[in-house]
């Protein structure tokens, strides 16, 4: 049974490849599994069809037989373990790359989306500058530990996994935020990430829609 994920109809990311259902399409891409891309407008991810598969309204979901899976994490992992190679075999190097997964989006996502939410929505209130310090050093508090924690590794833990799919993506997010450089070792692991094939098929999918839709006008 082929999945289908959803995706934006219209990514406001203009084809940054920042939008979530990047991780699960480079997952899928990395385990050369099939699937199909179901794109979805931002009406139609609050309407109750959606809503029946994604009980916040929001992208990317995935569908396969009867099942269906929302969160990222979820669905990074539901992939991972139905295919070789995003997953070690040896149950304490497995643990690790799950506690990895949840570290991303657990510890070093939350503080990337507050900044970023904020950029997106708040940055014409006249709090902004003051708040936009404190919103960027609980960001380098985050990476400044994980940088140290990789060190000179290619990857977190050993071979390349799941955790480096949901880590290299949570990162990316904070591009533009000018303190990733301040870590040249994050800046040399996620290009190490962009660089595998998997992940640059998939980057040209997501890139695809955004291309497409330019051309449709
Ligand atoms: N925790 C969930 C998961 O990991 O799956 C979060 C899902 C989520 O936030 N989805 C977003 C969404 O559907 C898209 S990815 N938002 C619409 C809504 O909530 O109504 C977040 C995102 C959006 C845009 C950019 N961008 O433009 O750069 C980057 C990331």
């Amino acid at each position: 049974m082929t999945p289908v994920i959803t995706a934006f109809e219209s990514s406001p990311d203009r084809g940054r490849g920042l939008a979530r259902d990047m991780r699960v399409r480079w997952a899928l891409e990395e385990v050369g599994a099939a699937y199909e891309v179901r794109l979805v407008s931002f009406r139609a991810m609050k309407e109750a069809a959606h809503k029946a598969i994604h009980p916040f309204g929001q992208i990317p979901t995935y569908e396969e037989g009867d099942l269906a899976l929302f969160e990222t994490g979820a669905i990074v992992l539901h992939i991972a373990e139905r295919h070789a190679g995003l997953l070690p075999d040896d149950a304490n190097a497995r643990a690790r790359t799950i506690m990895w997964m949840f570290a991303a989006v657990n510890t070093i996502e939350p503080p990337i989306v507050e900044w970023s939410a904020a950029w997106l929505m708040e940055r014409d209130k006249p709090w902004y500058e003051e708040r936009l310090p404190m919103l960027q050093a609980r960001i380098d508090a985050r990476i400044g530990d994980l940088s140290r924690r990789l060190g000179e590794a290619e990857w977190l833990d050993g071979a390349f996994s799941a955790a480096d799919v949901m880590m290299v993506t949570v990162l990316r997010r904070a591009e533009n935020s000018g303190l990733l450089e301040r870590y040249p070792n994050l800046v040399a692991y996620i290009a190490r990430g962009e660089a595998r094939p998997a992940y640059r098929r998939a980057f040209a999918d997501q890139y695809a829609v955004f291309a497409d839709g330019q051309a449709a006008g």
